[in-house]
């Protein structure tokens, strides 16, 4: 029997993560689920498997030493791996606190206790927001230079380092993924696909953003966390693997796909204030995890697409408890009065036309 601490494990990755390890039943693998529970924690994602046998939650903040201690002496673990983190680039804008005290010291918590209870592996789950912004060619690989730009990406670039150089000094066997914009079930309705959708669904306007032309690379979340499994039993100490989609897409072509595809008119575009230092374009080079880990993304962005449009239709309740709670008053603080501006921007109109 393999043992895992998962961190994190209540949010939209971890939970597809612990579900994918639960379901086949000739696994042998024991999840323990370490969750603070923030607003983006939900219980309700691992609904499923709550009553598994071989599942585990306990609630706790790997920022708190002795909480992290507690569940260390409880059980000896063969793995863990790290999802814990504040996890929204515009909540960090408003306060990067938490993301300092969760991504970073957070993370130094947890390789002290990895490195105390010997623990044989640890994998700390990464984003290509650390590498900053590209132009308009090229690809990020595991060498690229860190140049993070918001205070989300500076925490978990700074969370990178630190796991590198336990590496480095300690031997600490250690490895990092990094991955591009992950969309599927069971995402938090702050980020740009599940916040769009559900918006449509009731005929609200959708906030784009400046032009509109930023691009992100996106890689359905299934397809994210076979490459950490991959990358848990395969891949090398002290080495980084980076995941994408090969999926490039504008923010604005993104809109017109959801408009299409929900049957809604143009006129529910908001064109609001560009986000403070927003990156213009991530794309990822996976190559070094398809030679390396035999990973390769399965899902097209099509079919993926679809498929969570309608997990989003099903799950309407789901939605509801979030947008009815403290989700309401980030969202005024966040788009309050920009939802007004209708006009699209000038080279948003030049650039894509309907
Ligand atoms: P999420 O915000 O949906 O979930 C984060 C989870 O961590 C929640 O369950 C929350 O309760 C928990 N958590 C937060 N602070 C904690 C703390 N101090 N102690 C214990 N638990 C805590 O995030 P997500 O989108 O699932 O992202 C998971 C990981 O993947 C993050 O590390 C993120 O940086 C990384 N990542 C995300 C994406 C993406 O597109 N969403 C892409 C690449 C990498
Ligand atoms: O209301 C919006 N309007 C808009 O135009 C929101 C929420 C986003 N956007 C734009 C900003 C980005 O260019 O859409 C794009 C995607 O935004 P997010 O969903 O906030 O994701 P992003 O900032 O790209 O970061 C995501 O991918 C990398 C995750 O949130 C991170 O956790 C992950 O590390």
């Amino acid at each position: 029997m393999q043992r895992i601490l998962v961190t994190g494990g209540c949010g939209f990755i971890g939970s597809e993560f612990i579900r994918q390890q639960l379901a086949r039943e000739a696994r042998d693998r024991e999840i323990v689920n370490f969750d603070k529970l923030t607003y983006a924690g939900n219980l309700e994602n691992l609904a499923e498997v709550a009553d598994h046998p071989r599942y585990d939650f306990r609630l706790g903040d790997i920022a708190d030493a002795s909480a992290v201690a507690c569940v260390f002496e409880e059980f000896a673990f063969d793995a863990v791996v790290n999802f814990a983190a504040e996890s929204h680039v515009d909540r960090s804008l408003l306060d990067s606190g938490p993301f300092v005290t969760t991504n970073i010291v957070g993370t130094q918590v947890l390789l002290d206790a990895c490195r105390r209870a010997k623990t044989p592996r640890f994998l700390q789950v990464s984003t290509d927001e650390v590498y900053g912004s590209l132009g308009a060619s090229g690809l990020f690989t595991e060498e690229t230079a860190l140049a993070p730009s918001s205070p989300y990406s500076a925490s978990k670039a700074a969370a990178d380092l630190l796991v590198r150089s336990y590496h480095h000094s300690f031997g600490f066997p250690s490895v990092i993924t990094r991955c591009s914009n992950n969309y599927g079930p069971c995402q938090f309705p702050e980020k740009l696909l599940p916040l769009f959708i559900t918006n449509l669904f009731e005929d609200q306007p959708v906030p784009v953003y400046g032009t509109g032309t930023n691009v992100r690379d996106w890689i359905h979340v299934a397809d994210h966390c076979r490459g950490i499994e991959l990358a848990l039993e395969r891949g090398r100490p002290g080495e980084i693997y980076n995941f994408g989609g090969r999926t490039e897409k504008t923010n604005l072509e993104i809109t017109h796909l959801l408009l299409e595809l929900l049957d809604k008119p143009r006129s529910l575009i908001r064109y609001v204030a560009d986000r403070p230092g927003h990156d213009l374009r991530y794309a990822i080079d996976c190559s070094k995890a398809e030679r390396e880990l035999g990973w390769t993304p399965r899902v097209s962005f099509e079919q993926g697409l679809q498929d969570t449009i309608e997990w989003y239709r099903r799950n309407l309740a789901w939605v509801d408890r979030i947008k009815s709670g403290a989700y309401r008053a980030y969202y005024e603080r966040q788009y309050g009065s920009r939802l007004g501006a209708v006009t699209p921007p000038k080279t948003a109109q030049q650039g894509h036309s309907p």
